[in-house]
């Protein structure tokens, strides 16, 4: 194990200096850790003009986190004036912003510069921006997210329709919505969302459901002044609950999930069946609406108001498949045209891009494309053999779906600090895990991934191309303890 692995306060040596892409939740933190760490030469690029991520990019009415605030936040910098249980998207994006101010990130930004290219060579990144800037580095971390490239769905016509249309993550907000008749292509938790938020405001909704979801009920209460007063003033108290939260989350959802024979599972699977029954009291409706696979295969979505909205006398669930978009709206396999006026892809994205399309090369000249031919892979979703000195924040096959992302990225990026530090230090120049070790990891997660909930009988933004769930297939304590500290026999070093 590492019993090696130094502190860069007592023994670094080296000044380091590291380019970090992104800087949404994950590349904002790396740069506060990498400061915490003593290293303040950092460039974080970032191709927008703002910091924030996946909270600057979907502004869809109805947006929210369906983690808890208190869970989805950083664990050194907690937000008491979250103003509910589960957050609006504009509050974390006020709070990332915040962030970044107050833990000096902002002077290390590069803000509307897109790195394209980044090619490793004898212990050296070399950094290409989008506009033409070059720099060099000695680590490079990505952190440019996972659900950032919309995928846009094949049907005939889409070029036809005369009125607006747009993917959920690029919301025209220029495009009059109230008033409107309105269709959303989708039921993901993206189209869960828009469409507890757009119901009221438009003449006709129409959601195009291809496949029902189950849907977990949410008590989204509001933190009242007082209650938030008292986070302020006793910040013990708000520890306490996010401690609360944070367990409950892993035992009560995170490790259900991964053993699709457990106890828990079930009772996650009776609740959102009770949700349903107890909402929609329509049997033909509730027929339409009941899915034919077990709860939580695919990605749990979470709603406090969406069998309402859905049962609301302007609001259409269209079971019917799509032919193609026309001109003047959808038509479905029945023969009838929908008439819209503005349509919605809340279609999803493409989950196996990474930091793609950055064209990266590591040893010997072999591409990133090359190393991901069959797909992407990482050992323990952080390091890439035949890539030295590149880590990953929230890389692939990791934990994602219905976790904190930020609580993954900050064990990632503990982790990740114990092997740049040996780089401070001199221990290393080269850091990158072992083809074997990749192999070996990949060959028990795959393993692993056959008892989750995942590989019940549903079709999942979770599988890859061969039907795998490239996701974190343990109980999230393991994943706990493996960040704890790297094994320095997968690497090379
Ligand atoms: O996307 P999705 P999303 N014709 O891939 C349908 C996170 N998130 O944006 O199920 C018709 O889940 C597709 O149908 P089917 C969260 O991790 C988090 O909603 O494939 N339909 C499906 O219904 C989430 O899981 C929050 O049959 C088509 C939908 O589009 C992830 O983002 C909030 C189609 C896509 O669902 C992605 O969610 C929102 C076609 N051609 C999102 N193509 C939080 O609160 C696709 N579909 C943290």
């Amino acid at each position: 194990m590492a019993d090696a692995v130094p502190d860069s306060r007592l023994v670094g040596d080296r000044s380091l200096r590291v380019g970090v892409i992104g800087a949404g939740m994950a590349g904002i933190l790396a740069v506060i850790k990498l400061r915490e760490a003593g290293i303040t030469d950092i460039v974080c690029f970032e191709k927008a003009d703002r910091v924030g991520g996946t909270w600057r990019e979907n502004t869809y009415p109805g947006i929210g986190c369906d983690v808890p605030s208190h869970v989805y936040s950083y664990s050194f910098a907690p937000n008491p004036d979250f103003t509910r249980m589960f957050s609006p998207g504009h509050e974390i994006q006020a709070y990332l912003e915040r962030v970044a101010v107050d833990h000096g990130v902002v002077p290390h930004l590069r803000l509307g510069d897109e790195v394209v290219s980044a090619i490793y060579d004898r212990g050296v990144w070399h950094l290409e921006t989008a506009r033409g800037h070059r720099a060099d580095f000695d680590v490079v971390i990505a952190a440019s997210g996972v659900l950032h490239h919309p995928r846009m769905p094949e049907i005939d016509g889409v070029d036809e329709f005369e009125g607006a249309m747009f993917h959920s993550a690029r919301w025209d907000q220029d495009v009059p919505i109230d008033g409107r008749r309105v269709g959303v292509i989708g039921t993901g938790s993206t189209a869960v969302q828009i469409t507890g938020a757009l119901v009221d405001r438009v003449e006709h909704f129409s959601l195009f459901q291809r496949t029902p979801q189950w849907i977990m009920p949410m008590d989204n209460k509001l933190f009242s002044d007082d209650q938030r007063a008292t986070f302020r003033n006793e910040p013990h108290r708000l520890r306490e609950l996010r401690d609360f939260l944070e367990s409950a989350f892993a035992e009560n959802f995170a490790d259900a999930v991964v053993d699709a024979k457990s106890e828990r599972l079930e009772q996650i699977e009776d609740t959102c069946r009770a949700n349903l029954y107890q909402h929609v009291t329509d049997p033909e409706l509730r027929r339409r609406l009941e899915p034919d696979y077990r709860a939580a295969c695919k990605r749990l979505v979470v709603s406090a108001d969406f069998y309402d909205a859905i049962q609301k006398p302007n609001a259409e669930l269209v079971t019917a498949a799509i032919s193609r978009i026309e001109r003047r709206g959808i038509r479905t396999d029945t023969g009838r045209l929908h008439e819209l006026d503005v349509i919605v892809l809340a279609t999803g994205f493409e989950v196996d891009r990474f930091m793609r399309p950055t064209v990266i090369t590591g040893l010997d000249g072999r591409t990133l494309e090359e190393a991901w031919a069959d797909g992407p892979t990482a050992y323990l979703s952080v390091s890439i053999p035949e890539f030295p000195n590149l880590f990953m924040l929230n890389g692939p096959n990791g934990p994602v779906g219905n976790f904190s992302l930020i609580q993954v990225a900050e064990l990632q990026m503990d982790y990740i600090l114990q092997l740049v530090r040996r780089l401070q230090a001199g221990l290393s120049t080269e850091i990158h895990a072992t083809e074997a070790a990749m192999r070996e990891h990949e060959a028990r997660r795959i393993e692993a991934a056959q008892a989750t909930v995942w590989v019940t009988g549903c079709n999942s933004w979770y599988l890859d191309a061969r039907g795998v769930p490239a996701a974190w297939p343990w109980p999230f304590r393991r994943f706990r303890e493996v960040m704890a500290e790297p094994d320095l026999d997968a690497y090379h070093h």
